[in-house]
């Protein structure tokens, strides 16, 4: 039986896992400009666009019950400030939105089929803590939030294997059969090649950050992030969330997201008993643990 813990753990391992990576994230001018804006004004760490998505996804599915794509995508468009980091076609995107475009209209158009940037991945784990026991009804609502914003194929596939792995965290399920349900899920070459990577990689050492960024990698492409998450929540279930993140930071690139995808998962698996003494740190660290106890309660409704 998943725990309220477990609920919170997740919520706030995503939140901590962007926010606490965040100044990591990107090059050089990133770097600098996260140093100016990086913090709120009481000295909490601010959360990025990775943790705005989650807390828009949680507000839209509380009060719709599923995931409505046009309440989803005005929630969203409604959130969207410059100042949280958004990836350049999601930003604009979300501007449209805001001005009375229809996202329908608009998602495939400044790229063919639409984004593969890791956008709807990085949210997906709160749909596993809106469907944590169907699989079915989890990837059916893993897509409709992910059509809004990022419609390309490669896009749908991460996010569809972060909320699966969630699940299976939340069910504590053993990183043999998590393996085994990511790589039965696979579509495409890319996920298949790189799951398959990170399966023969758990059972060695923790490998060193560059041989993950040339066989998982570390952008903000779905391809090169989300397995590599994956890899990190798995090899550090059982371990330290600072370490873990500690490893991710040393990685580099798009250390945020990477940060939230396994931070969500490690909380999946552990629950939230070493993150919740960490709140003050945290931007709305108390708001976010009210999300995830309204989505707790949510299952028995
Ligand atoms: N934007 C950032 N980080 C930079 C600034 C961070 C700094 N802390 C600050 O605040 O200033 N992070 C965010 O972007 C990443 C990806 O998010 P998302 O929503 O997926 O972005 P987008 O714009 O949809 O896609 C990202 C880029 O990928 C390329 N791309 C995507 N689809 C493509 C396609 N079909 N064909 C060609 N290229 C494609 C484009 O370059 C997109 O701009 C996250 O890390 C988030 O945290
Ligand atoms: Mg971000
Ligand atoms: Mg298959
Ligand atoms: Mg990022």
């Amino acid at each position: 039986m998943t725990s309220i813990e477990q609920y919170k753990g997740c919520f706030l391992g995503l939140a901590m896992g962007d926010a606490f990576a965040a100044p990591f994230e990107g090059g050089p001018i990133e770097r600098l400009l996260w140093r100016a804006i990086g913090h709120t004004s009481t000295g909490e760490r601010r959360f990025t666009d990775d943790t705005q998505m989650a807390i828009d996804l949680t507000k839209s599915f509380l009060h719709n019950h599923r995931i409505d794509q046009d309440h989803l995508a005005q929630q969203f468009a409604q959130s969207y400030r410059w100042s949280r980091g958004y990836g350049p076609s999601t930003s604009n995107l979300l501007k449209r939105i805001k001005k009375g475009n229809c996202w329908r209209e608009i998602n495939k158009k400044k790229f063919k089929g639409g984004s593969f940037g890791n956008g709807a991945a990085m949210r997906a784990p709160i749909l596993a803590l809106c469907f944590p026991q169907d699989t079915q009804r989890l990837l059916e609502s893993t897509i409709r939030s992910a059509e809004i914003t990022h419609a390309h194929p490669l896009g749908i596939e991460g996010a569809k294997l972060i909320a699966l792995v969630t699940q299976k965290a939340l069910a504590k399920s053993p990183n043999e059969t998590v393996l085994k349900e990511m790589l039965h899920l696979c579509e495409s070459e890319t996920f298949v090649d790189k799951t398959m990577y990170c399966q023969s990689a758990l059972r060695q050492a923790t490998l060193e950050p560059r041989t993950i960024r040339i066989h998982l990698g570390n952008g903000i492409a779905a391809t090169d992030s989300c397995v590599t998450a994956i890899y990190f929540a798995l090899k550090f279930r059982d371990l330290d969330f600072d370490i873990m993140l500690g490893q991710i930071i040393k990685l580099g690139g798009d250390t945020d997201t990477i940060g939230a995808m396994a931070g969500a998962i490690w909380g999946a698996f552990n629950g939230s008993a070493t993150l919740e003494p960490k709140i003050s740190k945290l931007e709305r660290g108390q708001d976010i643990i009210s999300y995830a106890e309204q989505l707790f309660q949510h299952q028995s409704l």
